[in-house]
C-alpha cells in the first residue's frame, strides 16, 4: 500500500525528478534509452503489483483468462491459470521512437504458470491424455515487445499515448520444467515417460505450443497498459 501510494503521488507530482520512488532517475527525455531503461526498471514491479488509482490490476500474481487451443494435433486447455514472475523482471532496453510512434521494450524474467490443464491428442510424436494440475517453471524468458501508439489530447488538453497494437517475440533461454498430475488416468509408468519426454524436449515444446499462453498473458498486460496511459499524461512520466 505504501509503495502504491508513493507511486501515485509520484505520478501526480509536477516534477518527476523529486519522486521518492525513483530517487536516482530523472524525468527522462522519451527517446533517451539510457535514462528510460532504468526508469522502466524502477516502475515495472510497481506496475505489475497493481495501481488501482490508474486502473491497473494486479498482474503478478496474474489470474489468467482461460486458454484453449488445438495445435499440431494437440488439444489443450488451461483453467484458473496463475502466472507468477513479472514483478521480478529485468528490463534490458526501452526504446521510444517519436517519429514512428513506437515503443519497444525488452525484458527477461523467470516465471511459473500453475493451473488446471486438460490435454488430449498428440504432443510432437507421442499420444497424450491428461486432466489435472499443471506446474510449469521457466528460467530466463526473454520478451521483446513492440508497441504502436497514437497521441490524443484529454479534456485538460494534455497529451496521452493511446496504444493501438503490439507484437512480440519470446524465447525461453535456459529451461522449462513441467509437473503434471493425472496423466493417462494416473498410470505411473506412462506418466513418468511422458514427463521425461516433455522435460527433455522443453525447447521445442515451448516453440510449438508456448504462444497461446504468452498471448493470453500479454493481452491482459496490454489492456492494463492502455488503462495506465489513459490515466497518466505523457508529461507526467517523461519530458515531452
Ligand atoms: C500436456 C502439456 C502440459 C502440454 C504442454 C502444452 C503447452 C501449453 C506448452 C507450452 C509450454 C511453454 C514452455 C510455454 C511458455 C509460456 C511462456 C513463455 C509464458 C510467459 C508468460 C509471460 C512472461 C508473458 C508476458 C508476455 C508479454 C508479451 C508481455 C508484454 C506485454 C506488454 C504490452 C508490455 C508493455 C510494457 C509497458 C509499455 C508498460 C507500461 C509502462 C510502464 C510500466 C512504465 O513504467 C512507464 O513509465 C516509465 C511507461 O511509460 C509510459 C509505461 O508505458
Amino acid at each position: 500500500m505504501g509503495v502504491i501510494f508513493k507511486f501515485v503521488v509520484c505520478l501526480m507530482a509536477v516534477n518527476f525528478v523529486s519522486c521518492a520512488v525513483l530517487p536516482d532517475v530523472g524525468k527522462c527525455n522519451l527517446e533517451d534509452s539510457a535514462c528510460m531503461t532504468p526508469a522502466f526498471q524502477k516502475a515495472f514491479p510497481m506496475f505489475m503489483s497493481g495501481l488501482p488509482e490508474q486502473g491497473v490490476e494486479v498482474l503478478d500474481v496474474m489470474n489468467m483468462d482461460d486458454v484453449a487451443f488445438d495445435l499440431s494435433g494437440l488439444q489443450f486447455s488451461l483453467k484458473e491459470g496463475k502466472l507468477k514472475g513479472l514483478k521480478a523482471a529485468t528490463v534490458d532496453n526501452v526504446k521510444w521512437n517519436l517519429q514512428k510512434k513506437t515503443l519497444s521494450v525488452s525484458f527477461h524474467t523467470d516465471a511459473s504458470i500453475k493451473g488446471h490443464y486438460v490435454a488430449s491428442g498428440r504432443i510432437l510424436i507421442l499420444p497424450i491424455t491428461g486432466d489435472g494440475q499443471m506446474k510449469l517453471k521457466m528460467k530466463n524468458i526473454l520478451i521483446k515487445l513492440l508497441m504502436h501508439y497514437e497521441v490524443e489530447k484529454d479534456a485538460q488538453g494534455k497529451d496521452h499515448m493511446v496504444p493501438t497494437k503490439y507484437s512480440f517475440d519470446f524465447d525461453i533461454r535456459d529451461n522449462a520444467h513441467f509437473s503434471l498430475t493425472n496423466l493417462f488416468n494416473g498410470n505411473k509408468e506412462l506418466s513418468d515417460a511422458m514427463l521425461k519426454f516433455l522435460n527433455e524436449n522443453w525447447k521445442q515444446i515451448s516453440i510449438e505450443f508456448g504462444r497461446p499462453l504468452v498471448d493470453s498473458a500479454s493481452k491482459k498486460i496490454f489492456k492494463n497498459v492502455k488503462a495506465f496511459l489513459k490515466s497518466v499524461a505523457i508529461n507526467d512520466i517523461a519530458q515531452y
